[in-house]
Order: C-alpha cells, then sequence, then structure tokens
C-alpha cells in the first residue's frame, strides 16, 4: 500500500504558542502512523515576510526545531528540516507564482490581516507568501496538509494552483487536502478571544508560550477574559468561556459535555485553576525535553543536517518534473 506523504511546517516568529500546539504540532505527532510518511518544516523563508532580527531568527529557528523534536517528532522517522536548507522550495516557488492570479492572492485573509498589522511594511513577500506555501507542499507531493484552520485557505490555493498546472502541462502534482483537527482548529487569544491565539501577539497576557513556566502559565488564565454569565456553558458569543472549555478538553481528552458536566453550577475560578493545571501537565514534560537538546547542539545540527537531505533528495524529483513540463531543461 502507497503511503500518504503529509507535509507541515510552523514559522520561527516566536516560541509556539498553545494554540499552534493543539491546531498543530500534537497532531503532527500522532500523524506519525505506518500508513503515513510525513515531512516536518521549521519555515524561516516564511518568517521573512516580517521585519525581522537576524540573530533572532537563527536562534529561534533551532529552538523552533528543538522544540517540535520534543513535541514528539521523531526524526528518524519523519525528515525534520529547515526551509531554507532545502533550495529547490524558492526556486518551484517561481514556476507556481506563473501560474497564480493576482485575483487569488487579493483574496487571501492573511495577507489583509498581516497588513493591517504590519502597515509600514506590506511587502511583496507578505502577499506571495502562499505561492511559497504552495511550493513546499506540492513539491513533497504532500496527500494530507494538517493545518488550524487559519491556513486552510492557504492550502486550498495550493489544490488550485496544482490543478491549474496539472491541466496546463501534463499531471505534474499530487492534489493537497488540509487536515483540520476535531478540537482546537482555532485556539483564541486569552486577551481579545475573538481574534487567534498568535505567537507574535504584542500583549504577553494573550497567548500561553510552550515555554513558559508553570506559575506564569496559571497567572496567564487567572487573567484571561470571560463574560459575566453566571454559569459555565458551551454557547454561541461565549467567545473567552468556549475558549477555555476548548483547551481544557483538548488537553485532557475529554469531550465537551463532560467538560461541561464537570463546572457545573461552579464559576470561571475552578475552570480557570483546572485548564492551567491541564496546560501545565501538557507542557512540563514537553519542555523537559526540549532543554535536552537545546544543550546537545551537536545532535540537533545532525538531525537537522539529516532532514534536509532527505527532504531535498524528495524535492529534487518534483523540481525536474515541473521544469521539464514547463519546457525548461
Ligand atoms: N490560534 C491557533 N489555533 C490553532 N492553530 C493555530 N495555528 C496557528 N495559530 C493557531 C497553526 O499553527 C501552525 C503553524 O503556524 P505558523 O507559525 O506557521 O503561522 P501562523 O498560522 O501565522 O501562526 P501564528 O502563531 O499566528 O504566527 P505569527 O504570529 O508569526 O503569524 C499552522 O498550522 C497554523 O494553522
Amino acid at each position: 500500500m502507497d503511503k500518504k506523504i503529509i507535509l507541515s511546517g510552523i514559522k520561527p516568529t516566536g516560541i509556539p504558542t498553545l494554540g499552534n500546539y493543539i491546531g498543530a504540532l500534537r497532531n503532527w505527532r500522532l500523524m506519525q502512523e505506518d500508513d503515513k510518511y510525513c515531512y516536518y518544516m521549521v519555515a524561516d523563508l516564511h518568517a521573512l515576510t516580517v521585519r525581522n532580527d537576524p540573530a533572532e531568527l537563527r536562534q529561534q529557528t533551532r529552538s523552533m526545531a528543538a522544540l517540535l523534536i520534543a513535541c514528539g517528532i521523531d526524526p528518524n522517522r519523519s525528515p525534520l528540516f529547515i526551509q531554507s536548507h532545502v533550495h529547490q522550495h524558492a526556486e518551484l516557488s517561481w514556476i507556481l507564482g506563473c501560474v497564480t492570479y493576482m485575483g487569488e492572492l487579493n483574496r487571501m485573509t492573511q495577507f489583509k490581516d498581516k497588513s493591517a498589522k504590519h502597515a509600514d511594511n506590506i511587502n511583496a513577500g507578505l502577499y506571495t507568501y502562499p505561492v511559497l506555501m504552495a511550493s513546499d507542499i506540492l513539491i513533497y507531493g504532500a496527500d494530507l496538509v494538517p493545518v488550524g484552520d487559519d491556513q486552510k485557505q492557504h492550502v486550498e490555493l495550493a489544490r488550485n494552483i496544482a490543478i491549474r498546472f496539472n491541466n496546463a502541462f501534463g499531471e505534474t502534482f499530487v492534489v493537497p487536502e488540509p487536515v483540520m483537527p476535531k478540537f482546537g482548529a482555532r485556539i483564541m487569544g486569552l486577551q481579545d478571544p475573538e481574534h487567534k491565539m498568535s505567537k507574535t501577539d504584542t500583549n504577553p497576557n494573550g497567548y500561553i508560550s510552550m515555554l513558559d513556566e508553570p506559575a506564569v502559565i496559571t497567572k496567564k488564565f487567572k487573567k484571561a477574559i470571560t463574560d459575566c454569565e453566571p454559569t459555565i456553558a458551551y454557547a454561541e458569543g461565549r467567545y473567552g468561556c468556549n475558549n477555555l472549555l476548548t483547551i481544557y478538553c483538548a488537553c485532557t481528552g475529554k469531550t465537551m459535555d463532560e467538560a461541561v458536566k464537570e463546572f457545573e453550577g461552579f464559576g470561571y475560578g475552578k475552570l480557570k485553576t483546572a485548564v492551567a493545571d491541564a496546560v501545565i501537565a501538557e507542557l512540563e514534560p514537553i519542555q523537559a525535553v526540549y532543554r535536552q537538546y537545546m544543550d546537545d547542539s551537536e545532535e540537533l545540527d545532525r538531525i537537522i543536517a539529516r532532514g534536509a537531505q532527505q527532504a531535498s533528495e524528495r524535492a529534487q524529483i518534483t523540481l525536474d518534473k515541473a521544469y521539464k513540463a514547463v519546457g525548461i531543461r
């Protein structure tokens, strides 16, 4: 039986949040099954779309790789690599950009959101980011792309680009599908529960960083914005409460009904403490493994170099195919 190919990535724009973890990283761990072959990438080229500090980017890229291993990605099973170490992504991106319409890129909601957030730096890279992301996906022949809710639109664009290219130049790319988690596809900010939790939020109380100390996690949940309703319930418009319950379910494995029942008759104090404890229990073991890898830089370098080589071999096959299809080479 042919294995399903999986590709997913994360930008090293900061320490990943609980949103990144629930929406993406922990599912990456679970996807490493016998009938799948997974490629996991630290998307450093994507990180350049906002102004960056070079030393910080270098450090965060390594730190992200160590965190992915700590989250359970097994580099002996799934190539783990840094995007810029596989030059073929950027090359294929040019070819794909030539079959992508500006009208499609204009519709990308993340471009609109990020343009509003970085009004002084609306650069062409931010605009064409989804084309590079399509290249990341198509170059490995990925069947499935696990993402949080915010990236679904980009995977749909990658599908459209693949179909258009195949129709114009012959069967070249596998048409990928997004895979969204059942729980937590969009974890919301703790200070602004109507918007997603983001690692570049300027207010650190708005997100739980995966490396936050237990006391900090507890403090941030205590400060989380909720509402004035006297009961705990999962209901329309109760953004803060819904978010806390979703995080609780994601970290404990309980269903929403079970969680709501558990907090019947209690107020937010109990819910917030329980959510904080569940998150701490989930993150503490990951933090311990992360520290081991950050202390052993040779081992981390070895893993990253091997991942790049494995990814590059696969990427070159698709790139050659695409060049040939369009009449170059
Ligand atoms: N709040 C979220 N809830 C669920 N999933 C999320 N993801 C991101 N935020 C949430 C998923 O995490 C994966 C990696 O995301 P990314 O770092 O590549 O970029 P992003 O989606 O733009 O995440 P951030 O944290 O908001 O980064 P910045 O602040 O740099 O833009 C993706 O699968 C994403 O869906």
